[in-house]
């Protein structure tokens, strides 16, 4: 099954490639290597259907259209990441990932750091993964990308971050990273947080979605939950003003359909996947 919103049948005439990984050997729980499969089909049972009929639709992302092609490249193993995502920036396009644990984002960076370009990382995540050492896990994934030598965290952003241990941000601050935690986005408005990572960050930027970064009241199927998340339109109204950047690619991960309630995160991720392909410039 592919993604509701492709809109071209092959990968030679898309901007836009979406992928999927099935793999959760990162994560604390299992659940998150069946996310790619439970977005897709979120994407088809609430955005999409037929008429009577039986003439498909699917239902438009805000701005009414995705503008750019867009194509379902199908699912991918974690050990392809790397060769997969170089081949797609060569060929000029847009990698979008749907993980798999948040590991899979390292493997991302990697082919990015490859480039041999300076870019920045936006991180939206309800914890700060910057566990010490080379973990190459759900909570290292930061640790790790910090020894990539394009990828500068002192020009990057974690936003949204409300559990971490102490050394972690000690880690944070002493990479100089952008913090801005969940609560700022409650205090400050969306503008205001979007031009003050804005000014900080490099031209190229990846952008990281850990959807546990979301409230668990609208995001139940994840992994880790941590209450006093930030809203889905928070996320989703940030995200667009970053998808209008120069964005290298993006990912959303974590997604964990067996501690999902009503599919109500991976159809929340669905979503977010639209109005980001769509607001990709
Ligand atoms: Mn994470």
């Amino acid at each position: 099954m592919k993604i509701a919103w492709q809109n071209c049948s092959s990968l030679n005439d898309a901007n836009l490639v979406l992928f999927g990984v099935s793999s959760s050997d990162a994560s604390l729980y299992k659940g998150s290597e069946k996310a790619p499969q439970a977005v897709r089909e979120a994407s088809h049972k609430y955005y999409s259907g037929a008429t009577l009929s039986a003439e498909r639709f699917v239902l438009l992302p805000e701005s009414g259209v995705i503008k750019k092609g867009l194509y379902d490249f199908g699912d991918i193993s974690k050990g392809e990441i790397v060769e997969f995502v170089s081949r797609m920036v060569s060929l000029c396009k847009v990698p979008i990932m749907i993980g798999g644990d948040h590991g899979c984002t390292f493997n991302v960076l990697k082919a990015l750091n490859s480039l041999h370009k300076r870019f920045s990382l936006i991180y939206f995540d309800a914890h700060l993964d910057m566990v010490s050492g080379e973990g190459h896990f759900y909570g290292s994934v930061l640790s790790d990308a910090s020894r990539l030598k394009y990828l500068k965290l002192n020009k990057s952003a974690c936003i949204g971050f409300r559990a971490f241990r102490e050394e972690e941000l000690k880690n944070a601050r002493k990479n100089r990273l952008l913090l801005v935690p969940a609560s700022r986005l409650e205090e400050l408005s969306i503008a205001r947080i979007f031009s003050m990572i804005k000014r900080r960050v490099y031209k190229n930027v990846y952008m990281s979605i850990d959807i546990d970064v979301i409230d668990p009241a609208f995001a139940p199927g994840v992994s880790d939950p941590v209450a006093c998340g930030i809203t889905p339109l928070q996320l989703c109204s940030l995200a667009k003003r970053f998808a209008r950047l120069k964005l290298m690619g993006c990912d959303i991960v974590e997604v964990n359909p067996k501690r999902d309630k009503n599919d109500t995160t991976a159809s929340l991720a669905a979503k977010l996947l639209a109005e980001i392909a769509a607001s990709i410039k």
